[in-house]
């Protein structure tokens, strides 16, 4: 499973940040993905705009093109080893 982790470039934040919250996560349960910074300003996030429809990281991007929004729910379903795209019903293998 070849996914990106897209979350700010704000790498020294940590604690509660969200951008870190989801990167430790991923990190906690083995798993790889590619990282790619963007902006830790929102109103510059063009290219996330772009990408994505919203703004806000973090957010992993799938294979198929599909994003998982929100911190808690990638470090829960990392935690869980149930990480899956928002149109999938079963954790990608
Ligand atoms: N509830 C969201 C909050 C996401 C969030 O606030 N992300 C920060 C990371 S830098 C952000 O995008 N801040 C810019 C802003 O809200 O303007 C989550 O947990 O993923």
């Amino acid at each position: 499973m070849a996914i990106k982790l897209h979350r700010c470039s704000a790498m020294f934040v940590k604690g509660p940040h969200p951008c870190w919250a989801a990167q430790h996560a991923l990190d906690e349960a083995g798993i790889e993905y590619e990282l790619v910074k963007h902006s830790p300003v929102r109103f510059l996030r063009s290219d996330v705009k772009q990408l994505a429809g919203i703004q806000k990281l973090p957010l992993v991007e799938f294979e198929d093109g599909t994003f998982l929004r929100d911190s808690k729910v990638i470090a829960q379903q990392a935690q869980a080893g149930t990480l899956h795209g928002p149109g999938e019903s079963a954790p990608l293998s």
